[in-house]
């Protein structure tokens, strides 16, 4: 429900003039994108960035700034506009370049892209998400850094958010946590304006906010007029004051404010206004320049660079006495935080650790080996932070070294609750954040409700560890909602995303460390929840790495060549055993990781999949995938309908993952 108050028309000053001017035309030249929000959030984002923002726009990754999400990524234009009149790397030919193939102004902000944009938004809802991952790796590494007199980490997080976000479920499950964490350098922003895209809320969003953002425990500013800047200004600094608790400051607004006939009305909101109310709100707002020409004397008032330089400089003086008194943290502070930089013993430790997962061979399921990693890495890599949404003891994620954040304590694990989509954005705001590596963790069958996080992270290249368990119908009586059929192969077209499904404890480990390695994307594991044997004796971990490998030769021409996964890799063993018994040969290929394969180069690609073209795929999965690989004279073992609830055992011999079946498909193939 938004308030009743209704928002007086502004004072309109040449400052927030530049920031709808720039929208209304950038928006224009493009022909296309959205108008309304920057409009209207005009008020607040002047007081906000000119005012209270603590960040440098000559050096938008200084460690301490304070960090800016703009959830309603919509609105591209306000962010773009500010960093440009602050200072930022973002030229007015950028602008003109609005939403033009490889501009630094993509049509919502993107990570990577432009200097000052810190994390993707245009999801509805995951900007707000990962905001609270920001929030939520400050108070970690704060806990973890800041010795008394010493705040070498202490800033806030803001967040611009509209409607849409807060109509988004994933809203509720990451603003419900951070109440619960008291995450009081959180400060949101509602711009309340009662319109979206269909028009306006009142007809599917009557929610009382206010009341929504109480309930989880937030600090609630309600009913402040989002277009008076004295009344923006003293809430911002309520907030401020109110440090054991997130914000919400709920401003009323009016969309499109300054364009006199089309404002308050869904017709801006992602339309240009169109040359004729353009020029009706240059009138309108008193602003009588050129498109895209702003006076000196503006660009001197925005200027963020003076005061960006002396926050800066003021931190690096406190991290230098910091750095006197702390040596030791203070190096591990520029390790992870500033370069972004594994430990030194890093490639000793890995190495140390797979040669144990060798020596003691364990038959035990993935999972178990997952955090027989984790146990192992945790010590050694400090920023590894865990959560698993309300699934620890399945998942196998929370191990000796494990810590739990609460109101009052940092930690290095995150009880997420029942929150899969809310734990993978907030996980990609943690990584975005810096100085911390997060896993998460659910049943691979949830991924679905993680996915569009999981992409993010992809497309954001974040390093996020995802430890989903129970990776097929091997999970047994739970039953077919548990069972994940589809999961695997539609997880491997993610751009930019590598799904393992290793076969041992040796293969759990690598993938666990390739994960940790991997510096520009995410890495998803899918472990067993049932016991694997041992098969990788006699293999290098080196191929391994390669995310498939020969596993197993024949003697002689090979007639097949196997290629199996996780759990299957056993039965492809076995039956290769069969075949040879009746003069049959041969070859298994393990594939723990199809996105790696593929990026190793054709000659060893080739020399693999074998020149024998007769291939046969075996995975408790969806075939259709692994027709890329076995070709249509191959065959695949798979399973292309839901599963059903029964003991593991007997689901695998109903789906025809029996040796008897293997050795007849093979048979089949050959003749
Ligand atoms: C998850 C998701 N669903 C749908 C959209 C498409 N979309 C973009 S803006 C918008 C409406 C947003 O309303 P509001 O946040 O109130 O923005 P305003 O119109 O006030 O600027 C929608 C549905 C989206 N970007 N993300
Ligand atoms: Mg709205």
């Amino acid at each position: 429900m938004s308030s009743n108050l209704s928002p007086q028309a502004p004072v309109f000053t040449p400052l927030t003039g530049a920031i709808r001017a720039l929208a209304m035309d950038a928006v224009q030249q493009a022909n296309s994108g959205h108008p309304g929000a920057p409009m209207g959030m005009a008020e607040i984002a002047e007081v906000l960035w000119r005012r209270q923002l603590r960040h440098n726009p000559a050096n938008p990754h200084w460690p301490d700034r304070d960090r800016f999400v703009l959830s309603n990524g919509h609105g591209s234009m306000l962010i773009y506009a500010l960093l440009h009149l602050t200072g930022y790397d973002i030229t007015i030919d950028d602008l003109k370049n609005f939403r033009q193939l490889h501009a630094k102004t993509p049509g919502h902000p993107e990570f990577g892209y432009t200097p000052g944009v810190e994390t993707t938004t245009g999801p509805l809802g995951q900007g707000i998400t990962n905001a609270v991952g920001f929030a939520l790796a400050e108070k970690v590494l704060a806990a973890e850094f800041n010795k008394p007199g010493h705040e070498i980490v202490n800033h806030h997080t803001y967040v611009f958010l509209g409607d849409g976000c807060l109509m988004e479920g994933v809203s509720h499950e990451a603003c419900s946590l951070a109440g619960t964490l008291g995450l009081g350098k959180l400060i949101a922003f509602w711009d309340d304006n009662g319109i979206s895209i269909d028009g306006h809320v009142e007809g599917w969003f009557t929610d009382d906010t206010p009341k929504r953002f109480e309930a989880y425990g937030w600090h609630v500013i309600a009913a402040v007029d989002g277009h008076n800047p004295e009344e923006i200004e003293k809430a911002l600094l309520a907030a401020k004051a109110v440090t054991d608790k997130p914000s919400l400051i709920c401003c009323k607004t009016t969309i499109g404010m300054g364009a006199p006939n089309k404002q308050g009305s869904h017709d801006c909101h992602g339309a240009p206004l169109g040359k004729d109310e353009i020029a009706a709100a240059r009138a309108h707002i008193g602003w009588n320049h050129a498109p895209f020409e702003i006076p000196d004397e503006v660009y001197a008032a925005w200027n963020g660079k003076p005061r960006g330089d002396s926050f800066e400089s003021n931190w690096k003086r406190r991290f230098a006495a910091y750095q006197a008194a702390f040596p030791a943290e203070a190096a591990e502070f520029e390790r992870r935080v500033i370069k972004n930089e594994l430990p030194a013993n890093w490639e000793a430790t890995k190495a140390a650790y797979i040669a144990s997962c060798r020596e003691k061979a364990e038959n035990i399921a993935s999972r178990k080996a997952s955090q027989n990693a984790i146990a192992a890495l945790v010590p050694a890599v400090p920023e590894i932070f865990g959560g698993s949404a309300d699934l620890a003891g399945s998942n196998l994620t929370f191990v000796k070294g494990s810590k739990g954040v609460t109101r009052t304590e940092g930690g290095n694990y995150c009880y997420y609750g029942v929150r899969e989509f809310g734990m993978t954005a907030i996980a990609n705001g943690i990584a975005l954040h810096g100085g911390l590596v997060p896993y998460t963790a659910t049943f691979l069958v949830f991924s679905d409700y993680a996915r569009n996080a999981i992409r993010m992270a992809a497309l954001m290249k974040q390093r996020q560890i995802m430890v989903y368990t129970h990776d097929s119908i091997g999970l047994g009586e739970d039953g077919p909602t548990h069972q994940p059929v589809e999961h695997i192969p539609s997880l491997r077209i993610i751009p930019n995303l590598d799904v393992w499904r290793p076969a041992d404890a040796t293969e759990t480990a690598i993938a666990w460390t390739a994960a940790v390695d991997r510096q520009n994307g995410p890495s998803l594991l899918a472990l067993s929840r049932q016991n694997l044997p041992t098969v990788t004796q006699n293999v290098a971990d080196a191929d391994i790495a390669k995310g498939g490998y020969v596993l197993s030769e024949c003697a002689g021409e090979a007639q097949i060549t196997f290629i199996a996964t996780g759990s299957e890799i056993k039965l492809a063993l076995d039956a290769q055993a069969a075949l040879a018994g009746e003069g049959i040969a041969t070859r298994v290929v393990s594939m723990p990781c199809t996105n790696v394969f593929d990026r190793q180069s054709a000659e060893y690609k080739a020399s693999v999949l074998g020149g024998c073209k007769k291939r046969i795929a075996i995975e408790a999965a969806h075939p259709d995938f692994w027709r890329k690989y076995v070709g249509l004279h191959g065959a695949v073992i798979g399973i292309d309908r839901f599963g059903e609830s029964a003991p593991a055992g007997q689901l695998f011999e109903m789906f025809g993952f029996t040796v008897a079946n293997v050795v007849k498909t093979a048979k089949a193939l050959l003749s």
